[in-house]
C-alpha cells in the first residue's frame, strides 16, 4: 500500500521508535501516546483490520503484545495494561493498517475506557445468541 503510513514505517521510510520486529510483526511507540510507553503492534504486511488479517499473523500480534506488556511491567514498572484494537472507522480506527494498542495504566492516571454498559437497551440476549452461535 503506497500511501499507508504504517507500511512506510515498516519499510523505514518514516521514522519510528522501534521496540520489536520479527518476520511477521513490528512494534513501535505511538506518536500520540495516551500514557508513557504506549506501543502499537502491527503486521508487517498490509492488512486493513481484523477482518482481513490471517489468523497466524493475529496470533503472533497477540503473542508479541503479551511480551510487550511484560516488558512494560519489567522496564517501566507499569501496574497494568489495556490492549485494544479499533477495526473499522465507526469503531474509531483512524489508520487503516491493522494495529493493536498496548497502553500502560497506573492507579494515578485517572483514565477511563469509553465503554459503559447500558441497562436500558432492552436487548433480547436469547435472540442475539441464536443468531451468533459459532461452530468450533
Ligand atoms: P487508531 O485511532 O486506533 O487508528 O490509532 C491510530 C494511532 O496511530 C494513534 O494513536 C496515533 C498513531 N499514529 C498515527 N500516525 C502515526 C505515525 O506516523 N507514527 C506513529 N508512531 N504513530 C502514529
Amino acid at each position: 500500500m503506497e500511501d499507508c503510513i504504517f507500511c512506510k514505517i515498516v519499510k523505514g521510510e518514516i521514522l519510528s521508535h522501534k521496540i520489536y520486529e520479527d518476520d511477521l510483526v513490528y512494534a513501535f511507540l505511538d506518536v500520540k501516546p495516551v500514557s508513557p510507553g504506549h506501543i502499537l503492534v502491527i503486521p508487517k504486511d498490509h492488512h486493513e483490520n481484523i477482518f482481513d488479517c490471517p489468523e497466524n499473523i493475529l496470533s503472533q500480534i497477540i503473542k508479541v503484545s503479551k511480551k510487550i506488556a511484560q516488558l512494560l511491567k519489567d522496564k517501566l514498572g507499569v501496574e497494568a495494561v489495556n490492549i485494544f484494537n479499533n477495526s473499522g472507522g465507526v469503531a474509531g480506527q483512524d489508520v487503516f493498517h491493522l494495529h493493536f494498542h498496548v497502553v500502560p495504566r497506573s492507579k494515578k492516571d485517572n483514565m477511563k475506557m469509553g465503554f459503559i454498559g447500558k441497562k436500558d437497551l432492552n436487548i433480547n440476549l436469547e435472540e442475539i445468541k441464536n443468531k451468533l452461535v459459532l461452530e468450533s
